[in-house]
């Protein structure tokens, strides 16, 4: 198969796996809109995506800005379809490269266009104490976001609920507008989400299913494929390494039995290219392999999957790196 065929949404070939089956003639869908996922990096923003459509559409790691870019995936009830749209988390004030101007515009740019705004919270920043209510609220309101309609206050399984009742009540005063509501909710455990799901339901406006009821992303195979990969590097390489990744898709062969992907690694640094590696290409080959099961397991077939690692000096430093890098396909789509 040539690399353009496999740019073709998701809903073409499904995963075995069976996720969100509905038929068409048995659902009315009344009520439908987008919905932007915003909040801090590391909020938990793509595990809460993940839960709410039944399999991994955006890949999650503990490090900071995993996502770069964004991600739109459809969830159906009843009678709405709520069609969700991850975005890159804050990047706040740090000093930023060009790839950090790119997940800043991106944040903004998928909220300012979508019916509302879910706003994800740490609740273990603000329990925790390594950010206060103010400071996140004033960081909310620096991004350039719309005022959320709903807050999201995730990881609520780490504490009990004596420490998450005062932060709810906090948050309930200062947040500027009194139509938005707050649910507790643990994207880790699926704890809430269904209510969290309900309200949303009541805020979309009223319209038609917007995508097919069997769709559940419109992203390319290609790019979740690389996403799958630059998951790996997120997880498994340290300190500034994977922040100076990025995937590239250079062949894609299937048949009915298999997939057969051929991916370059880009790294900022020479010296990086070895950390990539590890001794005896050890750390390469443990990429390699965890990537291979979740691609299989996406995808729903076997995959082969063969990696190369490729020096592009300091790409996400500059516009023009950032623009070659999106010509070659590397930045994923929506870039
Ligand atoms: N305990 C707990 N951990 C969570 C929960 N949700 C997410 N996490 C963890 O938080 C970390 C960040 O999760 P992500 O989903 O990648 O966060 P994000 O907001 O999408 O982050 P960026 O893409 O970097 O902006 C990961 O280690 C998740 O496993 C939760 O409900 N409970
Ligand atoms: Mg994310």
């Amino acid at each position: 198969m040539s690399l353009a065929k496999t740019n073709s949404p998701m809903s073409i070939r499904k995963p075995k796996r069976v996720v969100n089956k509905m038929c068409s003639e048995e659902v009315k869908i009344e009520r439908s809109g987008t919905i932007a996922i915003v909040g801090p990096a590391n909020a938990g923003k793509s595990t809460l995506l993940n839960r709410i459509v039944g399999e991994k559409v955006s890949i999650v790691s503990a490090k900071a800005n995993t996502t770069r870019n964004r991600i739109l995936a459809i969830k159906n009830l009843d009678k709405a379809q709520l069609i969700f749209i991850d975005s890159p988390g804050f990047v706040g004030n740090k000093k930023k490269s060009a790839l950090g101007g790119m997940l800043e515009r991106t944040h903004q740019d998928v909220a300012s266009g979508t019916d509302l705004v879910l706003w994800v919270v740490d609740s273990a920043e603000l329990i925790n104490r390594k950010c206060t209510l103010d400071q996140t609220l004033a960081e909310f309101s620096k991004s350039g976001v719309p005022a959320p309609d709903v807050v999201a206050l995730n990881k609520t399984d780490l504490f009990p609920a004596e420490k998450i009742l005062p932060v709810i009540s906090e948050l309930d005063q200062k947040l500027s507008s009194s139509q938005t509501q707050i649910v507790p909710v643990s994207a880790l455990t699926g704890e809430s989400v269904e209510n969290l799901l309900s309200l949303l339901d009541e805020k979309l406006p009223e319209g038609p299913a917007l995508f097919s009821l069997e769709t559940v992303t419109d992203q390319t195979e290609n790019s979740r494929a690389t996403e799958l990969i630059r998951e790996q590097l997120f997880r498994q390489l340290r300190q500034e390494i994977p922040y100076g990744t990025a995937v590239i898709l250079e062949k894609w062969e299937e048949d009915d039995q298999a997939i057969r992907i051929h991916a370059k690694i880009l790294v900022e640094q020479e010296s990086h290219k070895g950390m990539v590696i590890g001794k005896a290409g050890s750390r390469l080959a443990s990429i390699g392999k965890a990537s291979r099961t979740q691609l299989s397991r996406v995808f729903g077939v076997p995959v082969h999957l063969k990696l190369f690692v490729r020096v592009e000096k300091n790409w996400s430093q500059t516009e023009k790196g950032l623009e070659k890098l999106r010509v070659a396909g590397g930045l994923g789509d929506g870039c």
